[in-house]
């Protein structure tokens, strides 16, 4: 399990996620479904970051809560998040599978975690997968990324809503420590 921490009213466990990607990868869209089960076709920058609380109802594993941490893809917002940093238990990198270079940036997010918060685990989620005929990251080649990276995968679409689901539940078993190993 990871450290996480007691809610102050609930007997549940709250777990910090910093939510990164390059400006337009779809970190905002993908929370969005997430919480409101809900797609904003037009892009809304997120200026400075945002904070999404989602709560997650076991079935057979117990509730937690995840305070998800996102701000904007914009090079100049960053420094917002270095304050989560220490208290970081997953750091969820987000790229956009119709765009080589949100892939390419996420080196600079795997250093940033190697050299700041060694203990968060890693998620790789792709975006925008319902884009078939714009993809230029293939399944395979970020799979690939993700085992040299000991990181979780998931492909996802925030439009249709495919695997957000799954995204979660993996997000939450790995904070509980109940997932199946990598
Ligand atoms: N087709 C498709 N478009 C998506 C998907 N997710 C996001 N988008 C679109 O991509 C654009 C950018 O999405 P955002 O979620 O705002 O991106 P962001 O990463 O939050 O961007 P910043 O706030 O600037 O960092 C929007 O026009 C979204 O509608 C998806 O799964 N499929
Ligand atoms: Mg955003």
């Amino acid at each position: 399990m990871l450290k996480g921490s007691k809610n102050r009213q609930q007997s549940e466990r709250t777990f910090q996620v910093l939510v990164v990607g390059s400006p337009g990868c779809g970190k905002s869209a993908l929370l969005h479904r997430a919480v409101a089960d809900e797609f904003e076709p037009a892009y809304l920058q997120t200026i400075g970051a945002d904070l999404v609380v989602k709560q997650f109802h076991g079935e057979d594993f117990d509730s937690c809560t995840l305070d998800l941490w996102c701000c904007g893809g914009a090079e100049r917002y960053r420094p917002l998040l270095q304050q989560h940093y220490d208290e970081a238990d997953v750091v969820m990198m987000v790229y956009d599978m119709t765009s080589r270079e949100s892939f390419t940036e996420l080196t600079f997010w795997y250093n940033e975690r190697m050299r700041t918060m060694p203990d968060a685990h890693l998620f790789l989620v792709g975006t925008k997968a319902d884009d078939k005929a714009g993809q230029e990251i293939s399944t395979e080649d970020s799979q690939t990324q993700a085992t040299s990276w000991k990181a979780d995968h998931v492909t996802v679409s925030a439009k249709t809503g495919a695997n957000i689901s799954d995204l979660f539940r993996r997000l939450a078993r790995r904070c509980l420590g109940v997932a199946p190993a990598l």
